[in-house]
């Protein structure tokens, strides 16, 4: 295999699935997971004419499946260059107070330990090869809390104090670590934090220009193109309606 190999958990929507397909036209083999299988084959479907694709179904939140669905990877498979930890979503958006302990393990569990499991299954690769490259995909809600973020916002503050452990600790591994942190982007991400409500979910977007999934790919694909000397190591993207977390110009 002479392309590189990139790993993207969370592909079957979203920032995920964005990325899949802006990577595999831009020079690289790609391991697709997610737990939707009829989702992955979809797309394994729509990109294997562009580039070598191979799924696998787990839930990040199971550490075993985790390991041993990578462990699965077969030959060459298994030298994966860049891995893309973008599996999350928001469940709920309540005061603390009235908080659903599901809800809050969901976040927790998903967002950063299962990040936390595909990290560690996958970097014995990149240290024997001495090379890597890992991106997560944090928010602005690890850089500011706002009103009912609260465990949403300290799952993402944890992806942003892990970006930044991984690169401290892989240092001498010559292995970029790089944090994308984004606004508010149309993907099935508010669809999920209101359990299905689509007309609560369209409502996060009205009135303004959200981000598409395409242009978080598209910082993805920067980032992983840069020479070998450097590193994007933090980037922050916002819509242009949006100031912060809270301060949204709406029409
Ligand atoms: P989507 O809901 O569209 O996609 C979420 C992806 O995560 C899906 O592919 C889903 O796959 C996967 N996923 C969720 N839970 C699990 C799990 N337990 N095991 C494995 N995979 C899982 O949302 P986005 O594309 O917007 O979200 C992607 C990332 O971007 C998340 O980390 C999110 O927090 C972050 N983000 C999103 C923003 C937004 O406004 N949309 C802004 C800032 C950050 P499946 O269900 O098939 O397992
Ligand atoms: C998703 C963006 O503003 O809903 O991480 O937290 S926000």
């Amino acid at each position: 295999m002479s392309k590189r190999i990139a790993l993207i958990t969370g592909a079957t929507s979203g920032i995920g699935e964005a990325t899949a397909r802006l990577l595999a036209a831009n020079d690289f083999d790609l391991i697709l997971c997610g737990r939707r299988k009829d989702r992955l084959q979809k797309l394994s479907a729509e990109l294997e004419s562009r580039t070598r694709i191979h799924t696998l179904s787990f839930d990040v939140r199971d550490q075993n499946e985790t390991n041993q669905q990578i462990a699965s990877l077969p030959g060459e498979w298994k030298n994966i260059d860049v891995l893309i930890n973008n599996a999350g979503n928001a469940h709920g958006l309540d005061p603390i107070q009235q908080g659903s302990v599901e809800d809050w393990d969901a976040m927790l569990d998903i967002n950063v330990k299962g990040l936390l499991y595909v990290t560690q299954a996958v970097l014995p690769v990149m240290i024997a090869h001495n090379r890597g490259h890992i991106i997560n995909i944090g928010s602005i809600a690890g850089k500011e809390v706002y009103a009912n973020g609260n465990v949403y916002c300290a799952s993402k503050f944890a992806v942003d104090a892990l970006t930044k452990g991984m690169r401290i600790d892989l240092n001498t591994h010559n292995i970029k670590v790089t944090g994308i942190h984004p606004g508010m982007v149309e993907t099935e991400f508010s669809l999920v934090r209101f359990k299905g409500d689509a007309e609560k979910a369209d409502k996060v977007y009205n009135g303004l220009t959200p981000l598409r999934a395409e242009d978080i790919a598209d910082l993805i694909l920067f980032a992983v193109t840069r020479p070998a000397h450097v590193v994007v190591a933090d980037l922050v993207v916002l819509p242009t309606a949006q100031a912060s977390a809270t301060v949204v110009k709406r029409l």
